[in-house]
Formats: structure tokens, sequence, C-alpha cells
């Protein structure tokens, strides 16, 4: 692994926190990808399982800006406070954590970061990465099985939406 990726993707996981990954392949340029990825103000449009977000505080390019998400039905969440930790335009680097909102989640914090296939032009890997409070009345194993499949439908829907931009 790169450096970098190495680096980002080092969590420091406490003991009563669980830490996975999830890895996409994408068919369509970094740029593209990372077009939709920066937009700490529009989870949305890649991330189904979200409604609708509104910035709270600063204006979603600096670090520290606030986004209140709120949640689809269905889900044992309704809204969610989110902190910009990252956003690299020239790394592709991008990192929120969850700092509030009305979810069993606690101390949620990502990291995904996007890199150009060494073996395949146009092609994009996503690493998305996370550390996350085993809440209450849940295993460790059952919090990674919720949280890694969300992160994969999130990753599943960007590939769809930045392959349909590319091809366009
Ligand atoms: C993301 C990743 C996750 C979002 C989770 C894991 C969440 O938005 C949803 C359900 C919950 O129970 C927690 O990149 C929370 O957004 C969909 C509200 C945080």
């Amino acid at each position: 692994l790169p450096e970098d990726l190495h680096h980002h993707h080092t969590h420091v996981v406490g003991y009563n926190q669980c830490s996975s990954a999830v890895i996409q392949s994408i068919s369509a340029p970094v740029e593209a990808v990372w077009s939709l990825v920066r937009r700490f103000d529009n989870p949305q449009a890649y991330k189904h399982f979200l409604k609708s977000c509104q910035l709270i505080l600063g204006d979603g390019l600096d670090v520290g800006s606030l986004r209140e998400v709120q949640v689809v039905s269905g889900l044992p969440a309704a809204s969610s406070m989110e902190r910009l930790e990252i956003l690299d335009d020239e790394q592709h680097v991008m990192s929120f954590s969850v700092v509030g909102g009305d979810h069993r989640l606690n101390n949620y914090r990502s990291v995904t970061t996007l890199h150009s296939s060494p073996t395949n032009g146009g092609t994009t890997v996503v690493v998305e990465s996370y550390v996350v409070d085993v809440p209450p009345e849940n295993t460790r194993e059952e919090t990674c099985v919720f949280v890694d499949t969300i992160v994969r439908c999130n990753l599943l829907s960007l590939k769809q939406i930045a392959q349909n931009l590319a091809h366009q």
C-alpha cells in the first residue's frame, strides 16, 4: 500500500469500538468520482439512506464545517450531525465524524480515499474505512455488519452515478 493510503486508513480503535474498511472499484476517472465525494454539503447525491442535508456551520469546504442529515424511514436512526475532518482536493481524501444526532452510531468516523488504478487507466479504486463505538446490547460483529452494509450500498451507488457521469 502507498504510504498515504496506509496512514489515512490506520485508526486508533478503543476497547469498545470496531473498525473495518470497504473497497470499491469504479470504471470512471478519479476526478469524476471525486466531484461527488467532495460535496460535504450534498451527501444524499449518492447516499440513498439520506433524504436531505443542511449545512449548519461553515461552507462545506473548510475543516470544522457541520452538516445535519435526515435519514430515510426504516433505519434505526432519524438524523445525524456530522463534522468535516479532511477535504483534500489534491490527494482526494475526505473524512467526517459523527458528533451528534438521533441514531446508534456514536463516535463514528470515516475516511474515504480515491486512487487511480495502477493497472487500468480511467479506473478509480475507492477505499473507505471507519471506526465506531459498539452500541450497548450489540456485538462488535453485528456493528461491523450493519455499518459495512451501509458503506457498501453507498459505494455501489457512487459507482453507478460516477460511471453515468463519465460515460455521458
Ligand atoms: C455514511 C456512513 C454511515 C451512515 C450512517 C454508516 C447513518 O447515516 C445511517 C444509519 C444509521 O443508523 C446511522 O457515510 C447514521 O453516511 C444511514 C444516521 C449515522
